[in-house]
C-alpha cells in the first residue's frame, strides 16, 4: 500500500492511492476530483475505468463535471430559487433558469484542505472545506468533509458529513464517469446494470422532475433484473429523448438488495457494486458528452461513461413525496456511498 502526493501549479495537488492489490484511486485537491481509478480485468490487466482530463488544467474549465464532489446541491434546483421558513433564496442559474450541480462556483470548483491517512488494511484522503454563509446564494455556514477510504477489499469507501449554524439545504455526491471496458476500450452501450429500484422521476423537456414519480414495471427504467444501457439509450420512449437519448434519471431504491446497483462489462469482465445510504441516485449514461475533451486514452465521444450520483433530490424543495435536503442547526449530514471493485472471477 502507499500514498504518493504531487504538487502541481497554483495550489494543486494529485494524491495517488494504491491498496496491496494494486487497485489504484488518483484524487486532485482541486473539487475533490478522481482523476483515475485503476483495476485489474478478469486477466489481470489494470486499465482507467473512469473518465478524466489528460491535461489536468482543463479540469479548471470542465462543464463535464469529471470525477467531481457536487454541491451544496446535486442536481437541478428549479428557477434558481427556493423558500425556506418563508424567506426566498436566489441562487445563480447557471444553465438556463435553473441552478445545476451547486452553481458555476460550486463544490467541484473550490480546493479542499487534503490530509491523507494511511491505517492497517486501508488508505485515503480526508478532505475538507468551509462553505460560508451566502455562498453561492446558499445560507448557514457550513462545515464539509468528505473522506475517501481505498481499502485492501478493494472498495472506494465515500463518507460525506456536514454541519451548520442554520437551516439551510445541502445533497452531497460525486460525478464519476465509469467505463468498466477499461481505458475507453468500449462506449458504454453493452454495460449491464442491476439497479434495486421499481421508481424514477419523471422529467420535463427542462429535464426538471414533473413530480410524477413513475413504476418502472415493464419499461427500459427496470433494471431490477438487470439490462444493458443500450436499451435505454436506443429507445424512441419521450423519456430517454428528453435527455438525449439515454438516462438522466433520479432513481429511488427499493432497499431491498445489499448493493443498489451492480454493473458489470462483459468483455473486460469488470464488476462495479454500488451500496450506499442515500435514498436514491440520479444515474446519467453521457448522453451529451460531445467530442471535444481531450481525456487520458483520447478524445470523448458520447456515452462513454455512466454516472451513479447518489444523492437525495433538490426536486423536495418544490414536490412531495421526494427525500428531503433540509439540513437543521442542531443535526449532522452524515452519508455513504461504497463502490466495490471486481471481476465475474471473483
Ligand atoms: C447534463 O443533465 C445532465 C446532468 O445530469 C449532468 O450532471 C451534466 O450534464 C454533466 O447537464
Amino acid at each position: 500500500m502507499k500514498i504518493k502526493t504531487k504538487q502541481l501549479q497554483n495550489n494543486w495537488k494529485v494524491f495517488t492511492l494504491t491498496n496491496i492489490n494494486g487497485v489504484t484511486v488518483e484524487v486532485l485537491n482541486f473539487g475533490g476530483i478522481l482523476t483515475k481509478i485503476l483495476t485489474p480485468d478478469k486477466e489481470g490487466r489494470v486499465g482507467n475505468i473512469v473518465l478524466g482530463y489528460k491535461n489536468m488544467l482543463d479540469y479548471q474549465h470542465d462543464p463535464n463535471y469529471f470525477g467531481a464532489l457536487i454541491g451544496r446541491v446535486a442536481g437541478r434546483i428549479q428557477n434558481a430559487e427556493f423558500v425556506l421558513d418563508g424567506k426566498t433564496y436566489r441562487l445563480k442559474a447557471n444553465e438556463g433558469p435553473n441552478h445545476l450541480h451547486g452553481g458555476n462556483t460550486g463544490l467541484h470548483k473550490v480546493i479542499w484542505n487534503a490530509d491523507p491517512f494511511e491505517e492497517e488494511d486501508k488508505l485515503g484522503l480526508k478532505l475538507s472545506y468551509f462553505s460560508k454563509d451566502g455562498e453561492n446564494g446558499y445560507p448557514g455556514n457550513v462545515n464539509i468533509t468528505v473522506t475517501y477510504t481505498l481499502t485492501n477489499e478493494d472498495e472506494l469507501i465515500i463518507n460525506y458529513s456536514a454541519t451548520t449554524d442554520k437551516t439551510t439545504v445541502l445533497t452531497l455526491t460525486n460525478h464519476t464517469y465509469f467505463n468498466l471496458s477499461g481505458d475507453l476500450k468500449e462506449t458504454i452501450h453493452q454495460h449491464h446494470v442491476t439497479m434495486d429500484s421499481s421508481r424514477f422521476a419523471q422529467l420535463d423537456a427542462r429535464l426538471l422532475p414533473t413530480g410524477d414519480i413513475l413504476d418502472v414495471t415493464n419499461s427500459t427504467f427496470d433494471f431490477r433484473s438487470g439490462r444493458a444501457l443500450a436499451s435505454g439509450i436506443h429507445s424512441t420512449m419521450d423519456q430517454h429523448n428528453i435527455v438525449g437519448n439515454g438516462y438522466d434519471h433520479y432513481f429511488i431504491f427499493d432497499q431491498k438488495k445489499p448493493y443498489a446497483v451492480v454493473a458489470t462489462e462483459p468483455v473486460s469482465g469488470r464488476v462495479l457494486k454500488m451500496k450506499t445510504t442515500q435514498p436514491g441516485m440520479v444515474m446519467y449514461t453521457s448522453n451529451n458528452l460531445g467530442s471535444n475533451a481531450l481525456l487520458n486514452e483520447g478524445m470523448s465521444k458520447n456515452y462513454l461513461g455512466v454516472c451513479f450520483e447518489t444523492q437525495s433530490s433538490p426536486a423536495s424543495l418544490h414536490h412531495d413525496g421526494f427525500p428531503s435536503i433540509l439540513l437543521n442547526a442542531d443535526e449532522r449530514y452524515q452519508e455513504q456511498t461504497v463502490f466495490k471493485f471486481g471481476t465475474l472471477m471473483n
